[in-house]
């Protein structure tokens, strides 16, 4: 699948024609802003959901057009195993989880520690509204409008030191609201890293909404990663703490299975689960069953962008 550049992308493929000038008016007021509470244009979501806080950004030119995950979808059939293993548990618990106040530490190989508030944390830089696929490695897919910006921004803010060559992601352990923590399937905290040059590729996302609202708290609020080439447990949901460090960190699912799960672990259907083929996919929310499976691209479509930062790597011993 190839990644359109914002010219190529027609406002009728984003919105309903008839909601189209309020809500450009209304992205490009946010985007200034960062952070958007004031009118915006009555559709589906907002009926769906009247409650629920705006945050919205500018599209930016790395959204993939194909047929968005229904939102019940994205926000009901969850991977997190902080609130259960079951695909329903993360929506069913997860509204127990305070997500203010809250705050991200930033340390190790950065010249500005700093503990940062998420208010601070949401105001950074701008927003950016990015349409993307993610596959998890169990073998389904979803197209999620994402709002957030790249961690680059961030990255670049603390000055990492010469010896920074990882960034881990550590997430957030509330025994009284996350019932799974009472489980032994992973070592927690939940913890995620990656290389600090694929942190800085701009599609690697600090996400803080989808569909135009902030994150449901089973999705990850209030802040997680957004990496999509990579399967879907990379992406940290509910981060408390960004360490840069000199050595590969010690990342929760390879520690938990090493043969199972490597530490790149992009999305590759020429290596197969030991258990189960990567080969293809199905789209949650719009493959029937019985319906022939999509075929698994390499680094999920996103080859074009990211190959680069594998170049002379054994993808299949680094898997
Ligand atoms: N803290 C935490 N983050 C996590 C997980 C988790 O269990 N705990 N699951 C991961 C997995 S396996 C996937 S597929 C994605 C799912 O994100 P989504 O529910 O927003 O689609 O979150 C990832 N991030
Ligand atoms: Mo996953």
């Amino acid at each position: 699948m190839r990644i359109r550049t914002p010219t190529e992308i027609l406002p009728s493929e984003i919105t309903r024609r008839e909601c189209y000038e309020g809500r450009r008016v209304f992205l490009r007021r946010a985007a200034a802003l960062g952070l958007a509470g004031s009118a915006f244009p009555a559709g589906e979501l907002l009926a769906q959901n009247p409650a629920a806080a705006r945050l919205a950004g500018a599209r930016s030119g790395y959204s993939a057009i194909e047929k968005l995950t229904p939102y019940k979808d994205v926000t009901s059939y969850n991977n997190f195993y902080e609130f259960g293993t079951d695909k329903s548990q993360p929506a069913q618990f997860a509204h127990k989880m305070a997500t203010r106040p809250w705050t991200v530490a930033v340390e190790g190989e950065v010249r500005r520690k700093k503990v940062f508030d998420i208010d601070e944390l949401l105001k950074l830089a701008p927003m950016e509204e990015r349409i993307y696929r993610m596959r998890c490695v169990e073998g389904w897919s979803m197209v999620i409008p994402w709002v957030g910006y790249p961690i680059a921004e961030l990255i670049r803010r603390v000055e990492p030191t010469g010896r920074a060559k990882y960034i881990a992601f550590v997430t957030h352990t509330d025994p009284a609201s996350m019932v799974g923590l009472r489980l032994p399937v992973l070592d927690w905290p939940y913890v995620e890293a990656l290389r600090l040059d694929e942190a800085m590729h701009p599609l690697a996302l600090l996400g803080f909404g989808l569909y135009g609202e902030v994150l449901p708290n089973q999705n990850g609020a209030p802040v997680r990663m957004v990496v999509p080439w990579k399967y879907g447990f990379k992406s940290g949901k509910s981060i408390v703490k960004i360490l840069f460090t000199e050595h590969q960190p010690a990342t929760s699912w390879n520690v938990a299975a090493a043969h199972e799960y490597g530490f790149y672990s992009n999305v590759n259907p020429a290596v197969d689960h030991p258990r189960w083929s990567q080969a293809s996919e199905r789209r949650i929310g719009e493959d029937g069953f019985f319906q022939p499976k999509r075929k698994t691209l390499p680094f999920n479509g996103y080859a074009e962008q990211v190959a680069g930062l594998y170049a002379g790597m054994d993808l299949k011993k680094n898997f």
